[in-house]
């Protein structure tokens, strides 16, 4: 199963990835939590990052695309994906694609998980108070909710376009959106 999981921040794309890792045994791609790595271990990369991610605003496309080929050319990928927080805009989409063609690894089903701005607002002020993520500050999530709004949202759009799109209501428990995702991703069964 490869899948590509869409939302604004909050909406429970990480929450909901790490739960599907188990449900569907493929890894989880997370491309926040792939920088935050390469913040932690002081690379010339993550230096780079840091002081972006923490403004709330979007790494450069070509660093993302050469961490994402590095880490799709690890085998465990073989069998499938799950990909959290790529593609954030339209170019990405597009290299996105070209990479996932060149690799013999189409894409199953774009997911998005559709949540209301308050309940957003809300979710990651929880986070930030857990957890005291930078970029969770009331600056720099208002910066990504406009980011989010101005480059991701045609992202979604993108894919509804080409028919890909499975839209999930992302409002209830931890369990209800996760049966409802697995709902959506389930094959059709045929009748008869
Ligand atoms: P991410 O790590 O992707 O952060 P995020 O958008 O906030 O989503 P996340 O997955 O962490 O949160 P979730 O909704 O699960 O990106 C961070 C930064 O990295 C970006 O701003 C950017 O700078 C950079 N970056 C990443 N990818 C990039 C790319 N492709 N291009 C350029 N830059 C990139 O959860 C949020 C909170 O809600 C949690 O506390 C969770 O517990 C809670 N929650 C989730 N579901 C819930 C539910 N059903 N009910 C109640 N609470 C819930």
């Amino acid at each position: 199963m490869r899948l590509v999981l869409l939302g604004a921040p909050g909406s429970g794309k990480g929450t909901q990835a790490t739960r599907l890792r188990e449900h569907l045994q493929v890894p989880h791609i997370s491309t926040g939590d792939l920088l935050r790595a390469e913040v932690a271990a002081g690379s010339p990369l993550g230096l780079e990052a840091k002081a972006v991610m923490a403004r709330g605003e979007l790494v450069s496309d070509g660093i993302l695309l050469g961490m994402l080929e590095d880490r799709f050319s690890r085998p465990d990928t073989r069998n499938g994906f799950i990909l959290d927080g790529y593609p954030r805009n339209l170019a990405q989409a597009d290299a996105m694609g070209t990479l996932l063609e060149r690799i013999g690894q189409p894409m199953d089903h774009a997911v998005f998980l559709d949540v209301p701005t308050e309940l957003l607002v809300e979710r990651i002020a929880g986070r930030a108070k857990a957890e005291g993520r930078e970029d969770d500050s009331p600056e720099s999530v208002r910066k990504r909710l406009q980011i989010y709004n101005d480059s991701t949202a045609p992202v979604v759009e993108y894919y509804r376009q080409h028919g890909q799109l499975k839209v999930v209501d992302g409002v209830g428990s931890l369990d209800d959106v996760f049966n409802r995702i697995v709902e959506t991703i389930a094959p059709v069964k045929e009748v008869g």
